[in-house]
């Protein structure tokens, strides 16, 4: 096992590795850039070091600074933690080039997930189901265009170096195709340097179904079952729960197989996601796979009872996951609330500032991962989510209701923050019947509830 650890990361994950190296008995090296000195990551490591000014481009992006504190703490492994360089295949490269084992995929898987025109291909081609769609290609004028007329209208343009929802654009008919196609190769060479984009059959409304899975160097992968997030706003996911409310019990053994069935043709090592999208048949497709630990991770944790953490670094150090799929046993329900430091009345902007009371709610099967204290100031370099609550229970109803109790609880003052966007969902009848799709949070603003149809 290691000897010490480099966190590269701040907030709530930062803090979550921490935890789980304190378990294991191994030292913690955390970074922390300007913006981050009172952040309480800081004083939960064993050491903590200064990599610069607070943009993250200066700070937490900083390879050759973040090798540097490697160095002089001579930590042997790095956990990237998500976001900022859990997917970069470069920084993965480079950490095992400088002799540190990287907490998560090989570089490869990663690299390969990342294309998702790649991904889709692999995955294909190993029997999991894809959404029909067309081949990738750089130019408009070879042939993409009559792929449309065969898969059927509505279908949806993607850029292949893309994801969360950059470049997409439904084309409803042949009228909008040419412009739409163009419009999509513009779109992904400004933001991904890469025109290439491909079509695919869109699923209108679809549910957003990912299983988590787990492989280690043996090369033989387990899922521990799935988590529903369809609740997002603007590709951001909001809510997210285990298992799925409304995933019968047939879809989830399949998905499941094919969940393992994607990471095996991948030859994945360590903790990945692999995401789908359900129709409302419940017929799902591949969607892309995460090569990071993912913020929504404790859902899982809770209703297996598992440390997909400690597994992380147990699985990185060489050892086996020793589970075997039959051992792998999701009990009850979990719910997860992202607590956002962002305005709902003002359109959910990010609304930094001094946290001057944060008194998380505890009880029975109460969780909260917070990466704040108070007193600590919130600041607009990074992602505004400064916590995340996490609710138990036997059944959903539980879950839904402790969550409830905890959202009331929740003490959060000097900034305003989701909270109250939480209290209406758990409110709302069509979330409590697990009426959620992919367009639930349009529909409650847009109607008061996010039920489908108005009854
Ligand atoms: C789709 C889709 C419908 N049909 N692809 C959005 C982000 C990107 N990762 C994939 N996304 C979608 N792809 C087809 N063929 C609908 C979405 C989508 C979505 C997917 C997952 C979670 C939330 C979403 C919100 C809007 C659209």
């Amino acid at each position: 096992m290691f000897n010490k650890v480099l966190v590269a990361n701040r907030g709530e994950i930062a803090c979550r590795v921490i935890r789980a190296c304190d378990a294991l008995g191994i030292g913690t090296v955390a970074v922390y850039s300007d913006a981050d000195k009172e952040a309480p990551h800081v004083a939960m490591a064993g050491e903590a070091y200064h990599i610069g000014p607070a943009p993250a481009q200066q700070s937490y992006l900083n390879q050759d600074r973040l090798f540097e504190v490697a160095r002089e703490a001579k930590v042997d492994a790095v956990h990237p933690g998500y976001g900022f360089l859990s997917e970069n295949f470069i920084f993965a490269e480079r950490c095992q080039a400088e002799g540190y084992a990287f907490v998560g995929p090989w570089h490869q898987s990663i690299r390969t997930m990342g294309d998702k025109a790649h991904a889709r291909m692999i995955v294909g081609e190993a029997g999991v189901p894809l959404i029909p769609g067309s081949e990738a290609s750089r130019d408009v004028h070879d042939g993409i265009g009559e792929m449309a007329g065969g898969l059927g209208y509505p279908v949806i343009v993607k850029a292949a170096a893309g994801g969360g929802g950059i470049g997409m654009h439904v084309i409803n008919g042949p009228e909008q195709l040419e412009a739409s196609l163009n419009k999509a190769h513009r779109e992904a060479k400004a933001a991904f340097g890469d025109p290439l984009i491909y079509l695919e059959k869109y699923i209108p409304e679809p549910r957003h179904v990912e299983f988590q899975v787990f492989a280690d160097k043996t090369g033989a992968a387990v899922h521990l079952f799935e988590r529903e997030c369809s609740i997002q706003r603007r590709y951001q996911k909001v809510v997210e729960e285990s298992p799925s409310p409304t995933l019968s019990a047939a879809t989830r053994e399949r998905m499941g197989a094919d969940a393992v069935k994607a990471a095996e043709a991948v030859c994945y090592v360590n903790a990945g996601t692999v995401e789908f999208l359900m129709d409302v048949d419940e017929s799902y497709y591949f969607l892309e796979m995460n090569t990071r630990i993912q913020v929504e991770h404790p859902v899982t944790e809770m209703v297996t009872g598992l440390d997909l953490v400690q597994m992380q670094l147990k699985v990185a150090a060489g050892e086996l996951v020793g589970l075997t799929q039959e051992q792998v046993i999701s009990r009850g329900a979990a719910i997860e609330c992202r607590i956002y430091a962002e305005d709902p009345d003002q359109n959910f902007f990010p609304s930094p500032g001094k946290i001057t009371a944060f008194e998380p709610p505890t009880g029975e099967g109460v969780r909260v991962d917070a990466g704040v204290i108070t007193g600590y100031e919130v600041s607009y370099y990074y992602d505004p989510m400064i916590a995340k609550l996490i609710t138990w229970g036997v059944d959903r109803p539980q879950a839904i209701a402790r969550m409830r109790d905890a959202l009331d609880a929740f003490v959060v003052e000097g900034i305003t923050t989701n909270i109250g966007l939480h209290r209406r969902i758990m409110a709302d009848p069509a979330f409590v019947d697990g009426e959620t799709d992919t367009y639930y949070l349009p529909r409650l603003f847009a109607n008061g509830t996010g039920r489908r149809s108005a009854l």
